[in-house]
């Protein structure tokens, strides 16, 4: 009885010691799924990086999200603070306009139950995603509740890596890929629909519906 209480405690200890744990299952960085329900999914590997500075650094102690703008409360989440919302995952496909695409399974939190702890008050209609790297994308508050977007922590079954937005890359669905924002570090409640990011002012949609041309 003694040994069986302490290989509980010695797997309790475990367990709070950095593996997530969600639900009964504990969930361990290992290899990247590559097939889910039967469908064929790509790899992490098979993006092109081509962001504006180059991957960023996060450093997960220091890291903090904002929500911040038209809100009633705005906050200030740690890393572990947004996995603490419930998580979700689907699979989506990410098209960017240089004409190459990607199949993941995303799991993350979203966006509307992060938007939705901060109040948004009446009138905020756009959400304006911020980034480590300066980089900047929006979309409305209505899209980002109707389709149930998320803000992913984890690509076929692994954390994000560094290219690819770790700790936040935003699964944009139905969007071209300069709205999938990575290395997201604030969330801004606003009413103008007219806001433009990074590319937008550059020229690109700003509703950047993927079956629409990006340009004009
Ligand atoms: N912070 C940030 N997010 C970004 C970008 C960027 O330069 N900085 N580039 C965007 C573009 S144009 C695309 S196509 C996707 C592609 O993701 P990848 O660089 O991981 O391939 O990220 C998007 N998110
Ligand atoms: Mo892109």
């Amino acid at each position: 009885m003694k040994r069986i209480i302490l290989s509980l405690l010695v797997l309790s200890l475990i367990i709070s010691s950095g593996c997530v744990n969600r639900g009964d299952v504990i969930e361990l960085d290992g290899t990247e799924v590559r097939e889910y329900q039967g469908e064929r999914l790509s790899s992490v590997n098979d993006f092109r990086e081509n962001s504006i500075r180059g991957p960023q650094e996060v450093d997960v102690k220091d890291y903090r999200l904002m929500v911040f703008g038209l809100v009633d409360r705005p906050m200030n989440y740690t890393y572990g603070q947004v996995l603490d919302f419930q998580g979700y995952s689907k699979v989506v496909t990410l098209f960017c306009v240089e004409g190459w695409n990607a199949k993941i399974l995303w799991e993350g939190v979203l966006v509307s139950d992060i938007v939705g702890a901060s109040e948004p008050v009446e009138g905020a209609d756009t959400v304006i995603f911020h980034a480590a790297d300066g980089y900047a994308s929006s979309l409305p508050l209505g899209y980002l509740g109707d389709n149930r977007i998320i803000m992913a922590y984890r690509m076929n079954g692994v954390t994000l890596p560094e290219e690819r937005g770790f700790p936040f890359q935003l699964v944009a669905e139905d969007k071209w890929g300069y709205k999938w924002v990575k290395w997201i570090t604030g969330i801004e409640l606003s009413d103008d629909p007219s806001y433009e990011g990074y590319w937008e002012s550059r020229g690109y949609s700003n509703e950047g519906d993927v079956d629409r041309p990006f340009f004009g």
